[in-house]
């Protein structure tokens, strides 16, 4: 049963919306070891245990935007917003590439200073950390109108990352109040278009049912994204969503095994921003091979799901993760061989 959907799936067929129905719906611990033990075998015979490292520079926080799930939605008043200045990112990006991490996370809210001017501090922002420091760089700027895509990718960014939270797109508009579903989902192709790479993400406990969890699997990985990924709702004070009760990480657990043994060759984060350092093993366990929202202490920089957690006791610091990593028999990538892989990506090359 389960075991045989696994294989199917192992072996290439396809499993459908019922058979990713099936594994999403996996309760029985032992099954669900199962699933990992696939997902890791796949992930061991993609990439080896080479795992890839990401910065996150959430530089600014203001936002025009009111997604209800979001600490940083415009509505949540007095939450001491930042903006960093062009030198300050510079700076975070560099301390960040000479300490051996692979990438930049240039993160915002949708902040209507950055996008002034026709972007100019946004285009700004990405050329001076591209010129500067060199490092591989993703924007996370929101979405974006189509011809700026081209502007973002000139500047030096390898990467553009917009999440369609669910592929239910009632659900979406009920979430991401006054956005469009479809200029979202324009966002990947856009950015694939104009040469950049592009990460889809969903969200884990908004309403969804396990079904739409499926298909929005499927739908990610069939826009032919290079990273997905999966992160568990946090509930936020002074949200709509204050009140959710908070869900534990199995569910996203479950949806990256899936989506690395349907994709193997995918990027899939293990992200510090759901439970701190502390969910770092589980998900590399279930077939991880990034770990994003590496945060460094002591320059006031928020996360997004967890604003504060493990940032200022240096726990999604760089050293400790890189500590933690090689107690767990995993290997760090050298920025070079991220750089290879990503022109390899950028070519059509596996
Ligand atoms: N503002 C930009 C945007 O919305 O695309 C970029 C940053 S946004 C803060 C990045 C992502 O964080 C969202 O797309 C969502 O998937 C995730 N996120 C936001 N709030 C969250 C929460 N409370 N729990 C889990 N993930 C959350
Ligand atoms: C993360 N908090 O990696 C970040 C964020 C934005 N590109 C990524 C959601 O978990
Ligand atoms: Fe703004 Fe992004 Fe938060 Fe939505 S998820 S409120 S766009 S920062």
């Amino acid at each position: 049963m389960i075991e045989e959907t696994i294989d199917r799936a192992l072996r290439g067929g396809d499993i459908g919306l019922d058979g990713v129905t099936e594994l999403m719906s996996i309760t029985d611990p032992k099954e669900m070891e199962t699933l990992f033990e696939a997902a890791r075998k796949v992930r061991d015979a993609e990439f080896g245990r080479k795992v890839f490292t990401y910065g996150f520079v959430y530089f600014s926080t203001y936002c025009k935007n009111n997604c209800n799930f979001c600490y940083f939605r415009r509505s949540n008043k007095d939450i001491g917003r930042y903006r960093k200045s062009i030198e300050e990112v510079v700076q975070l990006a560099g301390s960040l590439k000479d300490a051996g991490i692979n990438l930049a996370d240039l993160t915002m809210g949708e902040d209507p200073a950055m996008y002034a001017d026709d972007y100019k501090l946004l285009i700004d922002l990405i050329s001076a950390v591209h010129d500067d420091v060199g490092i591989s760089i993703m924007a996370s700027p929101g979405a974006l109108p189509r011809e700026v895509f081209p502007r973002i990718r000139e500047a030096g960014a390898d990467w553009h990352a917009c999440y369609q939270e669910t592929y239910n797109s009632e659900l979406f508009e009920s979430l991401r109040v006054e956005q469009s579903y479809d200029d979202r989902l324009n966002q990947k192709v856009w950015a694939m278009e104009a040469g950049l790479l592009a990460e889809d993400g969903m969200m884990i406990g908004l309403g969804e049912s396990v079904r739409d969890r499926a298909d929005t699997i499927l739908r990610m990985g069939g826009l032919g994204c290079q990273q997905i990924r999966a992160m568990t709702f946090v509930p936020q004070e002074g949200t709509p969503m204050q009140d959710n009760a908070p869900m534990g990480p199995q569910d996203e657990l479950k949806t990256i095994a899936i989506m690395r043994i349907l994709f193997p060759d995918r990027l899939i984060p293990c992200s510090l921003d759901v439970e701190g350092i502390a969910g770092l093993e589980s998900r590399l366990s279930a077939g991880a091979n990034v770990i994003t929202s590496i945060v460094p202490p002591n320059r006031n920089l928020a996360g997004v799901a967890q604003h504060e957690l493990d940032i200022e006791n240096g726990n999604r610091s760089v050293e400790h993760v890189f500590e933690m990593l090689d107690s767990l028999g995993y290997r760090r990538a050298e920025s070079s061989e991220y750089v290879s892989f990503l022109d390899s990506r950028r070519n059509g090359g596996a």
